[in-house]
């Protein structure tokens, strides 16, 4: 109760139009922002727990929901209509706001890729959804290239968004062609950094091998397992295609996910390439895994693009109708139905 009776103190003195902005002062809340009843109220601060993501109830969780693609192509899609869809018809409990480096991407426009972000991170929150960050470094392969770049970002985005309960910083998309300790290195640069700012938010770690563990690099998985991050409130991140990663890709994540906590932060139900044909029957053996282990999850991609795993057909971004399935690709219709699967998320 009386937690309860600060946050909507600070509330009634923090809102501003369409903005909740934090003040050095302020205490750890913006709860009030979120829409009560919505995954993201209802959830709270995450925690890792074990090897599972817990809630604020610490009751372990599992996030399902939908990555932008790269925001520098396709910022179209990620529009008042479009998010009301993913939050209330697809009932997303996370957004990923995909953010490309290079190719475009920050490295172009530091300033003008991060305020969209700022937006990307209101809009979710007003929409009850947990904002997923993603630092989207692809190529080169070694997130230390860009390793300076990355604490600039994320000073700022933790600065600004550090009192949300509802932020996840995802500091490496997927690192490959470099080794593990590499990647733990440049991860132990980039997370003090978001840790001065905001102390208890989750980050997630790619991993090498494009968040495979190592696995798609011929390594062994264990090599994580055995050398983990220095850092508290931390998960590895795991990706796959299912029409071209089969049964030895689902084995390491199964095996992985019971030593380490482990993100879904990116999955198509095609070839890696985001395109060609689904593969739901394997698909459905990685949603199953997922399912019982309450491995969060999210899909590639919330866009028109005219690859099979966008999943709007083309065109649909131009206009305001993403409700429903009649603008969706197979691959859309698909996962929504995965999405929209009741939430077992524990209250107290
Ligand atoms: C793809 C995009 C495509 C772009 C390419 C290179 O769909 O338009 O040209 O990246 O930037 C990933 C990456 C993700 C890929 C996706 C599908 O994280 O950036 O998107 N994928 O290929 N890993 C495995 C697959």
């Amino acid at each position: 109760m009386a937690r309860l009776r600060i946050a909507l103190a600070l509330a009634a003195t923090l809102v501003l139009p369409g903005v909740v902005v934090g003040t050095a002062q302020a205490a750890p809340t913006t709860a009030a922002a979120l829409p009560p009843g919505s995954p993201a109220a209802v959830n709270g601060q995450l925690r890792v727990c074990g090897v599972k993501l817990c809630n604020q109830h610490g009751k372990p969780i599992q996030l399902r929901g939908m990555s932008t693609h790269g925001i520098q192509w396709y910022s179209q899609c990620v529009k008042s209509a479009s998010l009301d869809a993913l939050a209330h018809d697809w009932k997303a409990d996370v957004l990923r706001i995909s953010m490309y480096i290079q190719e475009g991407g920050y490295e172009t426009n530091p300033r003008k890729f991060t305020d969209l972000v700022h937006g990307y991170i209101e809009e979710a929150t007003k929409r009850g959804m947990y904002a997923l960050v993603d630092w989207h470094q692809l190529n080169p392969g070694d997130p230390n290239h860009n390793t300076s770049r990355a604490k600039t970002f994320f000073k700022e985005i933790a600065n600004r968004h550090k009192n949300k309960t509802n932020i996840i910083y995802d500091i490496a998309n997927e690192p490959n062609k470099v080794s593990w300790s590499r990647v733990k290195s440049y991860a132990e640069q980039v997370i003090p950094v978001i840790r001065a700012e905001d102390s208890d938010s989750l980050v997630l770690v790619g991993t090498h091998g494009w968040s495979t563990f190592g696995h798609s690099d011929g390594k062994d998985p264990q090599e994580v397992v055995r050398n983990k991050v220095a850092a508290q409130n931390v998960m590895y991140t795991f990706h796959f295609y299912a029409a071209e990663h089969g049964s030895d890709y689902l084995n390491v994540l199964s095996k992985v996910s019971d030593q380490v906590p482990v993100f879904v932060t990116e999955f198509g139900t095609q070839k890696a390439d985001g395109d060609q044909g689904n593969d739901f029957t394997q698909s459905q053996k990685y949603i199953d895994l997922m399912n019982a282990k309450k491995i969060s999850w999210v899909n590639w991609n919330f866009s028109d693009d005219e690859r099979s795993g966008a999943v709007f057909k083309p065109g649909t971004c131009a206009g305001n109708s993403f409700t429903g399935t009649g603008r969706l690709k197979p691959a859309g219709v698909w996962v929504r139905d995965r999405i929209r699967t009741a939430d077992d998320f524990p209250t107290s």
